[in-house]
């Protein structure tokens, strides 16, 4: 995908309508949307061929499982017209392949909320270890900057894309100036009154933080 904004659209909306609706409204603020299970299993998988024809599609469905299973889900959200694709990297380095060999994956590295600290969070920098060289990313929270700092610093060229922005509390612009190459932004948008106004504004912030990195550079 080409950055543009440096935003990603989290489109956890449950009516294919709905989607295709906000979809066009943001598309010109967006580089990309993720699709995840409440959109997949409410409207279908073909939702995806016609996202697509709007902006790279990241089936975000967080896939943990053996690796022939983890290959069958690729395949599918590939002929349905996804670009990339989302894995947990706990399930281990061979379920995570099993992806790679099909779409381009992000592999989760941390998670956004709370909850995340119990059993993820310890084990994130060995999970990025793992699972980077066969990775195109890691997703890493917008909500624990210091994660996300870190990460970084492990991930080096690789892609990091960033939630927890807007809804769970991070500002935009934050993520991208700790590192991250993509904010990830749902409700924020797609809840919001007009949602290209706010993919709009977001995406002012967003851009502005990826600017300010490159004069730095
Ligand atoms: P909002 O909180 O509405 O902006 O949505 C955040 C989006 O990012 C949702 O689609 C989540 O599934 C996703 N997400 C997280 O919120 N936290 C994570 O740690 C990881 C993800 C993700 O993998 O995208």
């Amino acid at each position: 995908m080409e950055r543009r904004h440096g935003l990603i659209l989290a489109l956890d909306v449950e009516s294919g309508e709905r989607a295709l609706e906000v979809c066009a409204q943001v598309a010109e603020h967006v580089d990309a949307v993720k699709v995840g299970y409440p959109l997949v299993l409410s409207s279908g998988i073909s939702l995806i061929r016609r996202l697509a024809e709007q902006l790279p599609v990241i089936a975000d469905f967080k896939v943990a499982d053996v690796p022939h299973v983890c290959a069958a889900i690729a395949r599918i959200a590939r002929d349905a017209g996804a670009s990339y694709i989302i894995a947990h990297g706990f399930t281990g380095y061979e379920s995570v392949r099993a992806c790679a060999e099909v779409l381009p994956v992000f592999v989760v590295a941390d998670m956004s909320h709370a909850g995340a600290e119990e059993f993820i969070t310890p084990v994130s920098d060995s999970i990025a270890r793992r699972c980077l060289s066969i990775a195109t990313g890691i997703v890493a929270p917008a909500t624990r900057l210091e994660s996300l700092r870190r990460l970084r610093g492990i991930a080096g060229e690789k892609v990091i894309i960033s939630p927890g922005v807007g809804a769970q509390g991070a500002e935009p612009g934050s993520a991208i100036r700790a590192g991250a190459d993509y904010e990830i932004v749902g409700r924020a948008i797609y809840c919001a009154a007009e949602p290209g106004e706010a993919a709009a504004r977001i995406a002012e912030l967003t851009a502005a933080a990826l600017a300010e990195r490159g004069r730095e550079a």
